[in-house]
């Protein structure tokens, strides 16, 4: 180790146009949103993998991170651990809303069930029970936050009100109104917002300046998006964990372009 760090700096002193700053300020701790994972585990590891998280980087899920998808079991075991080697944030999708909710009654576990909730249930034991989900993955899902705010930006599941603080939002609109770009204003701290929530059929993410959705419709056709809304960086990856490449079109266009389906 002692060798390979003289050996750096010799080479540094070099360097005469090396900016007057300490070497440690090369990396700076990253805010990462990612979005709706909908249990989609492969595509999560591939994004994992290309961020490579260090432990004073935030990854901010968007919410939705279990149903639709076959892995939900897996994947609430991969964030449990990914909380000891960086900063997790979880704020509460509707889907996680509706697996709390489906300990009510069997009306709420039905409804449940019809909307995404069977394959989370099955990838516990087939046929699954809500007994058969472990204490701790219940109580990651009850221990998630309605929305998270930082300095130069705000991160919900679904949308929010533009004219009031994020403290006075209704959890509704928090986490199930629909992102339509047509009613979209900007909210009132001025700060850009990141939601997921609404899939997006084009499979790519829909950027409004003040307000951007990353739900990219994983489970589906298209791609798990996770951006560095401070940079701009973007990494996505398919339900099958290979990550996009530039220019990659998404699993729905070649679709429309294979059989010419209209929706
Ligand atoms: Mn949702």
């Amino acid at each position: 180790m002692g060798r390979s760090f003289a050996r750096r700096s010799t080479s540094l002193a070099r360097l005469s146009l090396l900016p007057d700053q300490p070497l440690m300020a090369a990396h700076s701790p990253r805010i990462i949103a990612i979005a709706d994972v909908h249990g989609c585990l492969n595509a999560l590891d591939a994004l994992l993998e290309a961020i490579a998280p260090a432990s004073d980087d935030t990854l901010v899920f968007l919410g939705d991170m279990i149903d639709h998808g076959r892995d939900s079991r897996d994947t609430i075991e991969r964030i449990i651990g990914l909380e000891s080697q960086c900063a997790v944030v979880r704020i509460t999708g509707n889907h996680e809303e509706m697996m709390l909710w489906a300990r009510d009654d069997q009306k709420a576990l039905a409804y449940w069930e019809n909307h995404g909730g069977a394959p989370t249930l099955s990838s516990y034991r087939f046929p699954g029970r809500l007994q058969d989900i472990p204490e701790e993955h219940w109580r990651l899902v009850e221990r998630c936050v309605p929305y998270y705010e930082t300095e130069g930006f705000l991160f919900t599941h679904a949308n929010y009100a533009p004219d009031l603080p994020m403290a006075e939002q209704a959890g509704s609109q928090l986490r199930w109104t629909l992102f339509d770009p047509q009613e979209m204003r900007p909210h009132m701290s001025g700060k850009p917002v990141l939601v997921g929530h609404t899939e997006q059929s084009s499979g790519e993410v829909l950027d409004l300046g003040f307000a951007m959705c990353l739900d990219t419709a994983c489970w589906r056709y298209g791609w798990l998006t996770a951006i560095e809304p401070s940079t701009g960086e973007m990494w996505q990856a398919s339900k099958w964990g290979v990550l996009r490449e530039q220019g990659e079109e998404s699993h729905r266009e070649r679709l429309t372009m294979l059989f010419g389906a209209n929706e």
